[in-house]
């Protein structure tokens, strides 16, 4: 039984209509990354932030997983290999589509926590600061993803099955984002063979073993099939 690392981004969601970050479209040019996804962003104006995650929750929740995110579902149900997911993305695509063994390094916009104790609870549909928190009582909502200069979750776990895998495949990322971005090296240095699927050369394409290129509707179930 092969065990397979997947590393997911913006890229596999978006033929579902959820936005990518940095793509001309990119969800990025109607905010500064500073002014929403930072600690210091929501510090400065939590109702900007809370109000971008509700649109991306509304977003999320409107969305239907695609073809892609079933292939890789498929392909965890089969049992002929290990398969373990691990997402950047904040939407519930890969839960809906049937995966389940997932990691959300970035978080979910489906959950919130508590900046005060650190409690955290299925997110409402839409959230503000003002909410209290059902452990503490201190209205310090914040939504429960990773902003930059926080620690992605799980890191220490998704290091040690990197580095264990027989393969590992990146979709939909463009490999700008660390410590995401670092993952092909950190599994080439261990000789795991890699390969990416992604619509087009992501900035670390030079280091993957090998690339199919092509909407992730249709390059990741040519993959999985
Ligand atoms: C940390 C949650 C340390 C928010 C996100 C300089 C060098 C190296 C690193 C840094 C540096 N300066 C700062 C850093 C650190 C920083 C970082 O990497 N910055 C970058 C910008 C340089 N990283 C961090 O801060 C991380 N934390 O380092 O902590 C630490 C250590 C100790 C103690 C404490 C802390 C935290 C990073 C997490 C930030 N949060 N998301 C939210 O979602 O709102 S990142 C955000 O970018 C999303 O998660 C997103 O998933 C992620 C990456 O973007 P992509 O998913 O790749 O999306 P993108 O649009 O970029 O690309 C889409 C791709 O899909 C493209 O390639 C496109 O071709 C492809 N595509 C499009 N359509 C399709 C397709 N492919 C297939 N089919 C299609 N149809």
């Amino acid at each position: 039984m092969a065990r397979i690392v997947i590393l997911t981004g913006a890229g596999i969601s978006a033929e579902s209509g959820i936005r990518t970050f940095r793509a001309s479209d990119g969800l990025w040019e109607e905010h500064r990354i500073e002014d929403v996804a930072t600690p210091e962003g929501f510090a400065r104006n939590p109702a900007l932030v809370h109000r971008f995650y509700n649109e991306r929750r509304a977003a999320a929740a409107a969305a239907e997983p695609n073809a892609a995110h079933r292939a890789l579902a498929r392909l965890e149900a089969a049992g002929a290999h290990q398969v373990l997911i691990v997402t950047q993305n904040v939407d519930d695509l890969h839960e809906r589509a049937g995966s389940q063994n997932l990691i959300h390094m970035h978080g979910t916009l489906n959950r919130a926590l508590c900046a005060a104790c650190g409690h955290r609870w299925p997110a409402p549909s839409e959230m503000c600061k003002t909410q209290s928190c059902p452990a503490c009582g201190k209205p310090a909502t914040r939504p429960d993803i990773v902003w930059f200069g926080e620690m992605p979750y799980r890191m220490e776990e998704i290091w040690t099955a990197l580095r264990a895998a027989d393969l590992f495949v990146s979709i939909g990322t463009s490999g700008n984002v660390y410590p995401a971005a670092g993952f092909v090296a950190d599994a080439m240095h261990a000789g795991v063979p890699t390969l990416e699927l992604n619509l087009e050369p992501s900035q670390g394409t030079r280091m993957f073993d090998a690339a199919r290129h092509g909407p992730a509707t249709q390059v990741v179930p040519a993959w999985v099939d």
